[in-house]
């Protein structure tokens, strides 16, 4: 009985979706638990719409039914069809009870969805992730979003190797079975999707607090991981217990069950997973210690725990009617994320972390051939579509709305979005009708961006008219064509700025029609293709700082001179601003540098950076910011035939030039003066020394190794934590330092059974830059602590080379292409989601310089023409070969 291997199916399309013809009001599920063969059984009471006569179908992937019933009595073969992956029942009506019973194979679930097994099967612990299509994996069920049910779960196991059995809801009893195992029930009042239905089951410790939330309810907090872990957890239960302080704050959202759990697992797709009452948690944003993680993970920590926690309103008791919207609950919930992180530590460096995650991440995947919109008109394979620009582009969308309405306007129109769509399946429709019109205003112009697919250009020029003291700013917009989408249209584009005098003081603003008090800081919203808006009472031709704090997710085009950014860099109080103009004069330098002509952008970047440093009155992330220029990835994204290990090389030399100038003196007594004070406080002052500490060290290696090399060795041996260890561990390994093997022997025996460090491992290998990574790391990918089998390996590893190692991965013989071609295969074969996700590394490659592109054209073909990929990965070559 069990349905048909994947057939190529058609893609799914918004402009198809229909309203459900039959939904579930409530599911009993009772589990019995094993390793090997699990049985679940569903009874599903279902509701018919009456205007839909459609029959009753039913999602339902590689289930073997055991057996099938409709109201109380079994259904006869020829009242039912499995095929397709649908099962199709005769005979239902409103009110029907639906009962299926079938049989899972949770130990050979190597793809990571649905019910499946973390670790061995005589140690591990079963676990579930539904999202996007899982549950469909585990039971007979109507697998989208808007059919919301009640659940309650029953779940039965042996007692000895399930102690633990949890899902989510409120519990509702346990007790002892006669046969050594026992049972556990959990209700869940809220209705929810099927997406966030989730349970857990095996030998797991916890620790717990208790809260009481600004509402009354006193929840019970639970973290829960395997034994030899469990003291890496205090971390996350800090955060968690931050992020629902802020949320009762910021937006008035109280938790809403007796019981909050969380479980960590080595063995998790993506980051973490927001299961209603039962968060499910990749053990790398979850775990935290200072001698396993760095400064950098622990603020990821903070920043995932925040994200799953605050998905229980934006995403669960408000979800998506369609995957569609995804962004709906996505990027809402990452902009909630953000400011969170930025009130916990410091807004601007939170902005520098996010604006480079987007430019690295969602810029190339919006310049090339998997371009898609924020809301997507249709997909093949759902999971493909949790990208940068859903989550990150769609952060930057709520941003711009949040920006429009000011933050009370904002948090007003927030609370109607909650109130009107509380259990509701909502659409971005309903989320920008709710912010508009909260605030008697209409943002439907707003929509246009969830549409439309591309980054924006936004050019900028200014004409100061010294007789009339005017200065007229003529902004103008245009998106280049993306696949699928050759016509390209207006969106509105808000432009904060300000203007600095030659003094580096900001003005005072007056502009045309403007009768709001006079500021230093305004927002004017380009509308259309061109717009010009004029200042008055401007004494002197000012400087321009446009676009402060990233207030649209384009790209800036301002005919800019050295001069005027170096005055930025000095004097923008901003400092976010500042850093752009940093990033923006390293970038004028890098074109000298790649042209061969003049170096007025080099000189002035030098001379201004080398300022700042012998100031020393700069705090010291930022410092640390302003000290390190674009990424590779970054300046590829400018070039019409890009050549990655010429990139690499001009990006050293311009590093090196920038060390030679601060110099290697200044540096060594810089490195010196805070590695003095070096300890493990996780405090922000103390992490943006080590910041600092760190890039001083990088640049001083550039301008003298031979200082730098010693001290990073020392450094790698009396590190008091993770964040010195393998900081200096990196630079030894990127400089050929004579001390780096057996810095990596020591780091290998030490971490051999702590995982997550064991990954850094890896990855510090991989982003090894140079024509000879690619053997370094197939060398690696046949080490015994290897395998395909984990998704954190395998990001650590492939992962980490393709996607941040270009001058590696991007060999010039291919080499590199047919490498990953062969892993992603074999990869394919256990867990198509991580495999589809490591495949878009060969996106951009049309853009590539002759002989790189052939050889992955080459490569990309050969993929595309295989047998056998899964719709996954299929869809990710198809789409990346356009
Ligand atoms: N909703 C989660 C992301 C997520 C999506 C799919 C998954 O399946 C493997 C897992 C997690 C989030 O945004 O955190
Ligand atoms: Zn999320």
């Amino acid at each position: 009985m069990n349905a048909r291997p994947e057939q190529l199916t058609a893609p799914t399309r918004l402009d198809a979706y229909r309203a459900p013809a039959w939904r579930v009001e409530t599911v009993e599920l009772d589990f019995e638990l094993a390793i090997d063969s699990t049985e679940v059984t569903a009874r599903l009471h279902l509701r018919r719409d009456p205007a839909l006569p459609l029959p009753l179908r039913l999602d339902g992937e590689n289930l073997e039914l055991l057996s099938i019933a409709l109201d109380g009595a079994t259904l006869p073969p020829d009242m039912f069809r499995y095929t397709d992956n649908v099962l199709e029942v005769d005979g239902a009506r409103d009110g029907s009870v639906l009962e299926t019973r079938v049989r899972l194979r949770p130990a050979t679930n190597t793809a990571l969805e649905g019910l499946y097994l973390s670790g061995s099967a005589e140690a591990g612990f079963l676990l579930t992730q539904c999202e996007a299509e899982g549950f469909r994996h585990i039971t007979f069920f109507p697998d989208r979003p808007d059919v919301q049910a009640r659940y309650t779960v029953t779940l039965r196991a042996d007692r000895d190797r399930f102690p633990v059995l949890l899902a989510g809801g409120n519990p509702d009893g346990a007790g002892v079975l006669d046969d050594g195992r026992h049972w556990a029930r959990f209700v869940d009042p809220h209705p929810k999707p099927s997406y966030l239905f989730a349970v857990v089951a095996g030998r797991l410790q916890s620790i717990e607090r208790d809260y009481v939330t600004a509402d009354g309810r006193a929840v019970t907090l639970k973290i829960w991981s395997e034994a030899d872990v469990i003291d890496r957890c205090d971390y996350a239960m800090d955060a968690l217990e931050r992020s629902m302080r802020w949320d009762e704050q910021t937006y008035g959202r109280n938790y809403d069950l007796d019981v909050f759990h969380v479980v960590a697992t080595h063995d998790f797709n993506m980051g973490a997973m927001e299961n209603k009452g039962l968060n499910i948690f990749n053990a790398k944003y979850l775990l935290a210690d200072p001698d396993s993680s760095t400064d950098d993970e622990y603020r990821h920590v903070e920043s995932v725990i925040a994200h799953e926690y605050f998905h229980n309103w934006s995403g669960n008791r408000v979800t998506c009617r369609d995957w569609f919207q995804l962004s709906l609950k996505e990027g809402l919930t990452v902009f909630r994320e953000q400011s969170f992180a930025a009130d916990m530590n410091s807004a601007s460096l939170k902005r520098i972390e996010d604006v480079s995650l987007l430019r690295r991440a969602q810029f190339p995947e919006d310049a090339g051939p998997l371009a898609h919109p924020v809301r997507p008109a249709q997909y093949s394979e759902i999971n493909n579509f949790y990208t940068a620009t859903v989550y990150e582009k769609g952060a930057e969308l709520v941003r711009m709305l949040a920006g429009c309405l000011g933050r009370e306007g904002f948090r007003r129109g927030m609370d109607l979005y909650f109130a009107r769509n509380d259990g509701h399946a909502a659409t971005l429709e309903d989320f920008l009708g709710a912010l508009g019109e909260a605030n008697h205003t209409d943002l439907t112009p707003y929509l246009a961006w969830y549409g439309q697919a591309g980054t924006p250009r936004l050019q900028a020029r200014g004409k100061y008219d010294a007789a009339a003291h005017t200065y007229a700013l003529t902004l103008h917009q245009h998106t280049p064509a993306t696949s699928g989408q050759p016509q390209k249209h207006a969106l509105p584009i808000p432009v904060k700025l300000a203007l600095f005098d030659g003094a580096g003081q900001m003005m005072i603003l007056h502009m045309d029609g403007q009768t709001a008090k006079p500021q230093t800081e305004c927002v004017v919203v380009l509308e259309a293709d061109e717009q010009t808006f004029v200042f008055h009472d401007v004494p002197t031709a000012p400087v321009p700082s446009l676009l402060r704090g990233f207030s649209a997710p384009v790209i800036l085009d301002c005919d800019y001179d050295a001069t005027e950014l170096a005055l930025l860099l000095r004097h923008d109080p901003d400092g976010f601003n500042r850093w752009e103009a940093s990033q923006q004069l390293a970038t004028l330098a890098y074109v000298e540098l790649r042209d061969g002509g003049a170096s007025h952008a080099l000189e002035a970047w030098l001379d201004a950076l080398s300022a700042l440093f012998a100031h020393n009155d700069i705090e010291p992330a930022l410092l640390a910011n302003l000290l390190t220029p674009p990424g590779e990835v970054e300046w590829a994204e400018r070039e019409a035939s890009v050549d990655p290990a010429r990139i690499h090389a001009l990006r050293q030399q311009l590093q090196r030039h920038l060390a030679e100038r601060i110099g290697a003196d200044a540096l060594h007594q810089c490195y010196l003066v805070l590695a003095a004070e070096a300890s493990l406080s996780l405090d922000a002052a103390s992490q943006a020394r080590r910041r600092l500490k760190q890039r001083v060290l990088e640049l001083l290696c550039l301008a003298d190794a031979d200082t730098a090399q010693p001290l990073a060795a020392t450094q790698y041996s009396s590190a008091p934590g993770m964040t010195d260890r393998l900081g200096a561990l990196t630079v030894l390994l990127r400089s050929a330092a004579a001390q780096a093997p057996a810095a990596l022997a020591h780091y290998r025996q030490r971490y051999d059974d702590n995982a997550l460090a064991l990954d850094k491992w890896f990855m510090a290998q991989a982003q090894v830059p140079g024509e000879t990574a690619l053997d370094r790391v197939s060398t690696l990918q046949r080490d015994a602590s290897f395998t395909l089998k984990n998704p954190n390996r395998v990001q650590s590893l492939l992962g980490a080379f393709v996607r941040a190692n270009p001058s590696g991965f991007h060999r010039a013989d291919g080499a590199g292409y047919r490498f990953l071609a062969g892993q992603l295969v074999q990869l394919d074969a256990l867990n198509p989601q991580v495999a589809a996700r490591l495949a878009t590394a060969f996106n951009g490659w049309q853009r590539l310089e002759p002989g790189r592109r052939e050889a992955a054209r080459t490569v990309i073909d050969g993929l595309a023409d295989r047998d056998g990929l899964s719709r996954n990965l299929r869809e990710i070559v198809a789409n990346v070969r356009k």
